[in-house]
């Protein structure tokens, strides 16, 4: 995938999703899959993981990604942001649904999970406590440490944070199956909405993609997989059937990072 730099990105207009380069992000995914099938064109700005990303604080405010920047506007990071925007700039079906009780739905579903204390919040937290990364440098264990208490990490956070991926895991699986007995192919209503965009991005911490649809950096896709078994057992194949078919019908594989 082709990057510009913050300092290229900083003289152009329209939209510049700024997006950690060479690492499949789940949040950052997710936000590019949005734009796509809203068909909002974009251009791709390089953040650097676990880094000060100094120009990008300048810049935006923030250090990490993805942030979206729309003409002079205010760059925006959050999840329900980047929906919107998608939303506002696109074309064709939207990503809510039409009816207001299935919209409440579709982004309940999206905030439990990717925000806050949500699913992937709670598997990120998991994958530290397993200590999955090989014995690293002291420098890099400090930037770890950094950027993870930025994401929620506190004394007790990861030994909540099974039950609560289990709980979320649960209600989606609850709810896929009633929309089969119902005939519909998707979470909420009878089409794409955006929370079968972000399960699709985010099913990847509970079921990596092989490497040929998604060619993680070395030993990424192992920490992706590692689990509590019971965190791995709330995993129900349709879950996983759902991915598949949202990535083969509405985004596309191999993934680009
Ligand atoms: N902005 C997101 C979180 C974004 C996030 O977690 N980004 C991660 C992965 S996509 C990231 O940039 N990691 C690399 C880093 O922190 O340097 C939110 O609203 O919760």
């Amino acid at each position: 995938m082709d990057y510009i730099s913050v300092a290229e990105a900083r003289g152009l207009k329209g939209l510049r999703l700024v997006l950690s380069a060479g690492v499949p992000g789940p949040w950052g995914i997710a936000a590019k899959a949005l734009f796509k099938v809203r068909a909002v064109p974009f251009v791709a700005v390089r953040q650097e993981i676990m880094q000060p990303n100094e120009d990008l604080v300048a810049w935006t405010g923030r250090r990490n990604a993805p942030v979206a920047v729309y003409d002079d506007e205010p760059g925006l990071d959050n999840w329900l942001d980047i929906v919107m925007l998608a939303e506002r700039l696109g074309s064709g079906p939207s990503l809510l649904p039409a009816d207001p009780i299935d919209e409440a739905l579709c982004l309940g579903f999206s905030a439990q999970i990717c925000g806050h204390g949500g699913y992937a919040w709670s598997r990120r937290l998991m994958m530290t406590r397993e200590g999955t990364a090989a014995p690293q440098p002291p420098e890099l264990m400090a930037r770890r440490q950094a950027m993870m208490s930025g994401y929620g990490m506190r004394p007790d956070a990861p030994e909540n944070a099974p039950q609560r991926a289990i709980k979320i895991l649960h209600g989606l699986v609850k709810q896929l199956y009633h929309q089969r007995e119902r005939g519909s192919d998707y979470l909420v209503g009878d089409h794409l909405s955006a929370c079968d965009i972000h399960w699709a991005a985010f099913s990847q911490m509970a079921q990596p993609l092989t490497l040929e649809e998604c060619p993680f950096p070395v030993g990424m896709r192992e920490m992706y997989d590692q689990m509590p078994p019971e965190v791995r057992a709330a995993g129900d194949a349709i879950l996983i059937e759902h991915r598949d078919r949202i990535f083969a019908r509405h985004i596309g594989l191999p993934m680009e990072f």
